[in-house]
This record gives C-alpha cells, sequence and structure tokens, in this order.
C-alpha cells in the first residue's frame, strides 16, 4: 500500500468542502424552525470515505488505487446521510442542496418515487463544486463531488438493516424468506410515510401554517 494518502494534497480542501455543506444544512434547519417551528432534519451523518474503504472501493470496480480512482471516477469521496421525519422535507432539503451556491447538482436519482426491487428507498444527489475548488494532481477537469442521500427514518432503518444483511459474511440459511420480508416491509414502512404526511399536512393546513 501507498504510504501516502490516496487522496494526496485534497484532504484539508475536502474537510472544508464538508464542513461547509454542513453548515449550510444546519443554516436550513434554523431557518425552518424559525419560521414553521418544524425542523426538516432528524438527524445528519457526514463522513470523508476512509483511505481502507476507498482502496477497497476502487479494487470493487477495477479502478487502479490512485488519486484519480478516488476523486474523479468515484464520486462519494464526501458523502452525507440527511435523514428527515418526513417525505416532503427530503425534498425541501433537496431543493436546498440543489440552489447551494459554489455547486451544481450532476446527478440525480429518485429511488423514493421509483424503488429498486429489493425495496430500497433513498433519494441520491450527486453535487460538485462549480468554483475554483479543484482536487490537485489528479488531471481532474471538474471540481470536487459531494454525494448526499437523503431519506425518511423509516427508509434509514430498513437500509441499515438490509445492509447489514447483505454485507454479512455467511448468508443466512433462509435468506430467500428473508429477502421476501425485506421487501413486504419495506413497502408497509412507505405506506405508512405516505399516510404520516397527510397527516402532517391536515394538522399544519388546520393550525393555519
Ligand atoms: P459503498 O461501499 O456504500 O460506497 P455511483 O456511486 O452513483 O457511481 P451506484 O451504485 O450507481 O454508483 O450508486 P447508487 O445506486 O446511487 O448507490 C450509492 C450508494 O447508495 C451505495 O453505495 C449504498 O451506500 C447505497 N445503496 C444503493 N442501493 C442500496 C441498497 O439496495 N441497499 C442499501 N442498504 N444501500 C444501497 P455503494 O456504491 O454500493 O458502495
Amino acid at each position: 500500500m501507498d504510504d501516502q494518502t490516496i487522496y494526496g494534497e485534497n484532504l484539508a480542501l475536502m474537510e472544508d468542502l464538508r464542513d461547509e455543506v454542513a453548515a449550510s444544512l444546519a443554516e436550513l434547519r434554523s431557518k425552518m424552525c424559525e419560521i414553521s417551528d418544524f425542523d426538516p432534519i432528524e438527524h445528519c451523518l457526514s463522513r470523508i470515505k476512509s483511505e481502507d474503504s476507498m482502496r477497497e472501493k476502487c479494487r470493487r470496480r477495477n479502478l487502479p488505487e490512485t488519486c484519480r480512482s478516488a476523486l474523479v471516477e468515484i464520486r462519494d469521496s464526501i458523502g452525507f446521510r440527511v435523514v428527515c421525519a418526513f417525505r416532503s422535507d427530503v425534498y425541501l432539503v433537496r431543493d436546498h442542496l440543489a440552489s447551494m451556491p459554489g455547486f451544481e447538482v450532476v446527478a440525480e436519482k429518485d429511488y423514493i418515487k421509483n424503488a429498486k426491487e429489493n425495496g430500497y428507498r433513498s433519494y441520491h444527489m450527486i453535487l460538485r463544486t462549480t468554483d475554483e475548488r479543484r482536487p490537485v494532481g489528479c488531471e481532474a477537469d471538474g471540481g470536487f463531488f459531494v454525494e448526499v442521500q437523503l431519506r425518511t427514518i423509516s427508509m434509514d432503518t430498513w437500509a441499515a438493516l438490509e445492509h447489514h444483511m447483505k454485507y454479512k459474511k455467511k448468508a443466512p440459511a433462509n435468506e430467500r424468506l428473508i429477502v421476501a420480508e425485506l421487501k413486504r416491509c419495506a413497502d408497509e414502512l412507505a405506506s405508512t410515510d405516505l399516510s404520516m404526511q397527510a397527516l402532517r399536512d391536515l394538522i399544519m393546513e388546520e393550525q393555519g401554517d
């Protein structure tokens, strides 16, 4: 393994970018609490992908373990997971991120409206810096990427459990049954998310919010 970090000289700038997006989300939260007394974000996690995970992902994708692979080919070196109580909040946060100065949206996948076959639901965005901040030492012709996964609490609970099963070294004996049950639960949770959203809309409407 290289002695040098796979991110080369970019790590400090990546940390600044992560802090900037986190600060923007914190700003949105306080603004929304002031306006409507409703925090759109239940919790938010962010990370710079660890050296080991990034190298492992390069190998999984048959890419050389280089700074270029980590910052140009792979787009989740900086990652956020934003968990919201309600579906509409997911889209509110999405709109906020899409209008952040200094960033553009380069890809989006709405696995909430178009759930994956296994039941996975989440809204994925890839943002990229549009200002002068670009990775150095890896022939990047664009900015830094930031991956954001947005979901409701129930989608998050489901994804964590499904991830746990998928990455277990030994497949469970009753895997087919578990996969089917997970799918059923995902659909039930999605239906409850919709009911909760309708209830919230009703309550807010009656209160004239
Ligand atoms: P890791 O090791 O978690 O980083 P892209 O990253 O866009 O180039 P892809 O696979 O098209 O590649 O992206 P997609 O579908 O947007 O998925 C990105 C990430 O979402 C995945 O990371 C997972 O963390 C999560 N994800 C996607 N599908 C599922 C799913 O079915 N179940 C769960 N639990 N999580 C999922 P990676 O890239 O797989 O790897």
